[in-house]
């Protein structure tokens, strides 16, 4: 696996620029979550550049003053890294690397670095890696030669080529095998998940660090890590939880998302979120003490369309209100936010309600069922009419096909009166 940073703490610089209808103060607030994502990735920040400016410079980002400034800053500093909060164009991050003398990065680049540290299972490590190898293969440059050493020694030089182009398609074959490799790895997912298929499944999506693992470990004395900093999870976790004294559903834990999440990462962790796409019931966690959770309920929601899963029933759960002192809005949160719960995760505080509400929507949720009854069973077609919406019944010479909506709290007796009839179900 490529690291991007190895040292342990490395001494950082941020810059933002306050550009389009970016105004300087939003600027500050994506600085902020800048500063926690360098610091999850273990990096220390010295200082904070912000520039305002009108277009964005092909050759710098900043303006050409402004960068030699930020030169002489990181030099002053004796800084490892200047990190920029927008996408740096390769050819960017190359004259800045070469104006600067020391390591620049974007948050893209710095997020693929925090998931590469974060990466436990084969799954997890093999998306990264191809994240990764998706971000650096338009950056590679001619000083970049060790990367075949790193990749497994195949280190081939075909006859006429350059080291560079030797790279390259080292790099794309990796990435040809890695691609093959999560291939197999969803279709085993994809396999688990059919055979678990007759369960209802609720999954915890959101931002990064608002508390859904705390929320999985809190209902199901799960074990899962919780930490104070982004991207702890990156691996959906499964487990079973008894809603009352017969239901039972499948609670998901999944990776959270972040403004400007790199598509290529998106894209790599599709099976893991994949996950999220098949469950019945999204539960969207919210940080309802974040100052910008407002953003952060938007960028998850375009994520969710993103993976065209914003159809599917959703509850909002605003969870850690133990940190507000003022809770006055929350009735406000209540009307344009349906249908919501208030909770706080690490408290234990009104898990009970969120229980109760997933049940409810679980409850709310209707299937339809296809079901052959063999022509004597007319008696048992009569009392379906009592626990479902009959939409369709057809009569022919072998049998009866009835055709019904049922709701999931009905379904069980649908399909008791099936049994009991010698019905098939199509
Ligand atoms: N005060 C307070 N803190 C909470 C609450 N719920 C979670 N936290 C804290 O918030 C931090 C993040 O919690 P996690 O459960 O790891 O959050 P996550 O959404 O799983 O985060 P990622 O996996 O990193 O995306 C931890 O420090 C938790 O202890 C809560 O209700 N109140
Ligand atoms: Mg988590």
């Amino acid at each position: 696996m490529l690291e991007i940073s190895s040292k342990a703490r490395e001494r950082a610089i941020i810059v933002g620029i306050a550009h389009g209808d970016q105004n300087r103060a939003m600027v500050n607030e994506y600085l902020d979550e800048l500063e926690l994502l360098a610091d999850t990735a273990g990096a220390e920040v010295l200082e904070r550049v912000v520039q305002d400016r009108h277009r964005l410079d092909p050759s710098y980002m900043l303006g050409r003053g402004k960068a030699e400034e930020l030169a002489q800053m990181a030099k002053y500093l004796d800084a490892d890294l200047i990190v920029f909060d927008d996408d740096l164009t390769p050819a960017q991050a190359k004259n800045l690397e070469i104006l600067c003398k020391i390591k620049v990065i974007d948050r893209s680049g710095l997020i693929l670095d925090i998931f590469a540290k974060n990466a436990r299972t084969r799954e997890a490590r093999t998306q990264v890696e191809l994240a990764q190898l998706n971000y650096l293969l338009p950056r590679l440059t001619r000083q970049w030669t060790h990367l075949s050493r790193q990749i497994g020694g195949i280190g081939v030089r075909g006859p006429g080529e350059t080291q560079l182009e030797v790279d390259r398609r080292l790099i794309r074959n990796r990435i040809r095998v890695l691609g093959r490799e999560l291939e197999k790895i969803g279709k085993q997912r994809s396999n688990r998940r059919k055979s678990r298929s007759d369960l209802f499944k609720a999954a915890l999506v959101g931002y990064t660090n608002v508390g859904k693992s705390t929320i999985l470990n809190a209902l199901t004395n799960a074990d899962v890590l919780v930490e104070d900093q982004l991207f702890a999870t990156l691996d959906s976790t499964i487990r079973s939880l008894l809603l009352d004294d017969h239901q039972r559903i499948l609670l998901i834990d999944t990776v959270g998302f972040i403004r400007k999440l790199p598509h290529h990462l998106i894209a790599s962790f599709k099976s893991t979120l994949e996950e999220a796409a098949d469950a019945d019931l999204l539960l969207h966690v919210i940080d309802v003490s974040h100052s910008a959770f407002r953003d952060q309920i938007a960028t998850v929601k375009t994520v969710l369309h993103e993976l065209a899963i914003d159809d599917r029933p959703l509850l909002h759960v605003f969870n850690k209100i133990d940190l507000l002192e003022d809770r006055s809005f929350l009735a406000d949160l209540e009307r344009s936010f349906e249908p919501c719960v208030f909770i706080s995760a690490a408290q234990g505080v009104f898990l009970g309600d969120l229980v109760r509400k997933v049940c409810e929507l679980m409850n709310q949720q209707e299937d339809i069922y296809s079901i052959k009854f063999p022509l004597s069973a007319s008696k048992v077609i009569a009392k379906l009419y009592q626990v479902a919406k009959i939409l369709n019944i057809e009569y022919s010479d072998d049998g009866v096909v009835v055709e019904l909506k049922s709701d999931r709290q009905n379904s069980g007796r649908v399909l008791r009166l099936t049994e009991e009839a010698q019905g098939v179900r199509l």
